[in-house]
């Protein structure tokens, strides 16, 4: 089989590329305002097509803007395992979603499958499943992708509406292992493991307690939509889900895990005085304040409640003594939680650079391996090999009742995570599982270490930014780096690195430091050289 030209030439033209714009394939694909992405849309639809024909798999095509704001969208792949698209296909993506003239279109798909043999390994047919999340723009950026999928012959495409970005991916992993992969096969996968995890607590509290309330903030976003779903079949959680949007919030405004992260703030809705027996907050002389316990903070409690049950599996299975289980990380990372994995727990700690297509790819390497971002992204992984082990390994072939115990709650962990990609949903209710079972208090969980002060602020202009080692390294605008450095060296504890954003059109500036205030003025000042090396063109307040 080969391309029919005129087919995606007729239905490209459609779809025409708007003047004087460079998409560029972001942290996690094409990100830019709602109105001006139905033909990169359309044409990432293409790209699905011809990867659902060069792997013989079913992949997923989502459109999302993630945390931007609700007039932003974007479009991200799935590969057939559930995560991202293979970055090796990423400059063929760029520079189809940029061909302004429609016979080059042609023509650079025809290059790339000759180059790739993208039908020499195929199926003579595809599939791609389509979702949206609940931005307006959402429709119709939906159906031009799916007529970008359908100018490939031989594919087809199924549209299955509006779901969170994991529950794709998740639905995606699972049509390609052949199991259940509809919307309720996903939320009982995640309410069965918990179940069992919450079976097997030693000594079971009271759990109709207060104190097994968990309140959310959907953001007023598909999330808090979602959500409900899982409500009805989830025991032993009382969710309390706010921000749904249908009070007139609006998406990502004042609300959503990147807001609280980045703005050290509330969301709205939070924060009040009612709230306090019921999220976890200190209060200081000026009031309220927040405490966060972000990625960093889950991937420790993960670790740690991992760990001792792979630990007992070690010591009374011989044959899983090898196990190997190693952590993955950003340069993002508060310098407080690295050095408690390595030094506390003395676990295997590596960083990549930013972007859950990196950490993924790392995690993966391990038998078991947890990434986390700062910013909440993250999963465990658990290897194709192990889980098999556990799955088949008879009762009696562990030596002790606690080995046993030890195997099955590794089985059921791996049943509340979503393997595809980093999941809020099934991490919330990991960690809900993991303090249920230890039983601990969040003040107890947030009181394993105390985050570094740290500051993080956004300059221009990032075209000219280069950088390595995980981005901890500016290469290139020469003298950034020492001058970084420099200014590093002026307070206790320091760090700081700069990155050029792959969602927005910034430079993002991150410091820590031994107190807020030094972390304050380092990230100033590490701010002021980005401002003047790298062509700035706008400093923050
Ligand atoms: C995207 C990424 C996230 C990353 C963030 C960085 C996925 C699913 N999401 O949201 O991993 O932390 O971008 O944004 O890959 P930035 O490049 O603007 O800092």
């Amino acid at each position: 089989m080969g391309l029919d030209a005129s087919r995606l030439i007729k239905a490209a033209s459609g779809f025409p590329l708007p003047p004087g714009i460079h998409f560029s394939y972001g942290t996690a694909g094409f990100r830019a305002d709602g109105s001006i992405l139905d033909c990169v849309v359309f044409r990432a639809g293409i790209v699905a097509a011809l990867r659902s024909l060069n792997t013989g798999s079913t992949i997923g095509l989502m459109i999302t803007a993630s945390h931007n704001p609700i007039q932003d969208n974007g479009v991200k792949i799935a590969d057939p395992n559930g995560d991202m698209l293979s970055q090796e296909w990423e400059p063929f993506a760029e520079s189809l979603a940029n061909e302004s003239n429609l016979e080059n279109v042609v023509q650079v798909v025809e290059d790339f499958m000759q180059k790739n043999g993208v039908f020499k390994v195929s199926a003579s047919s595809g599939k791609v499943l389509l979702a949206r999340d609940t931005r307006p723009s959402g429709g119709r950026l939906l159906d031009a992708a799916k007529q970008g999928v359908e100018a490939i012959a031989g594919v087809s495409a199924e549209v299955i509406g509006v779901l969170t970005t994991p529950q794709l991916h998740w639905m995606v992993r699972a049509t390609n292992r052949g199991v259940g992969a509809s919307e309720h096969d996903y939320y009982s996968q995640i309410s069965s493991g918990f179940k069992c995890i919450v079976d097997m607590i030693p000594m079971r509290k009271n759990l109709a307690s207060p104190s097994e309330l968990v309140i959310v903030d959907g953001a007023n976003g598909v999330g808090a939509m979602k959500l409900s779903g899982l409500q009805a079949i989830i025991p032993n959680v009382q969710l309390n889900v706010r921000n749904c949007g249908s009070e007139g919030g609006i998406l990502n405004e004042l609300v959503g895990a990147d807001y609280v992260q980045k703005e050290r703030k509330f969301p709205q809705n939070f924060g009040h005085a009612s709230d306090l027996t019921k999220i976890q907050k200190s209060e200081d002389a000026e009031g309220i304040t927040l405490r966060l316990l972000d990625g960093d903070k889950i991937l420790t409690l993960l670790a740690i409640f991992i760990q001792k049950h792979l630990q007992e599996l070690r010591s009374e299975v011989h044959w899983l003594s090898s196990v190997n289980f190693g952590v993955v990380q950003t340069a993002y990372a508060n310098g407080a939680s690295t050095k408690f994995l390595k030094e506390n727990l003395g676990v295997e700690v590596v960083l990549t650079p930013t972007g859950v297509k990196h950490l993924h790819h790392k995690a993966a390497q391990y038998d078991i391996g947890i990434y986390f971002e700062a910013n909440g992204h993250g999963t465990v992984l658990f290897k194709e090999e192990f889980f098999a082990v556990l799955t088949k390994t008879a009762p009696s072939e562990f030596r002790t009742e606690a080995a046993y115990k030890a195997a099955r709650l590794l089985l059921a962990i791996s049943d509340v995570v979503n393997q595809a990609i980093g999941d809020a949903f099934s991490v919330l209710f990991l960690v809900e599982s993991a303090l249920q079972y230890m039983n601990w208090t969040i003040q107890d969980w947030d009181a394993i270490y105390k985050d570094l002060p740290s500051r993080q602020l956004k300059v221009q202009d990032r075209a000219v930014l280069r950088t390595t080692n995980s981005e901890t390294k500016v290469t290139h605008p020469q003298g950034l780096q020492s001058a970084i450095d420099m200014e590093v060296a002026k307070v206790t504890c320091g760090r700081a690195f700069v990155r050029p954003s792959g969602t927005e059109d910034v430079v993002r500036v991150y410091a820590e430091a031994a107190t807020q205030d030094e972390a304050d003025c380092l990230a100033r000042g590490v701010a002021i050289h980005v401002h003047n090396l790298a062509q700035g063109v706008g400093l923050p307040p």
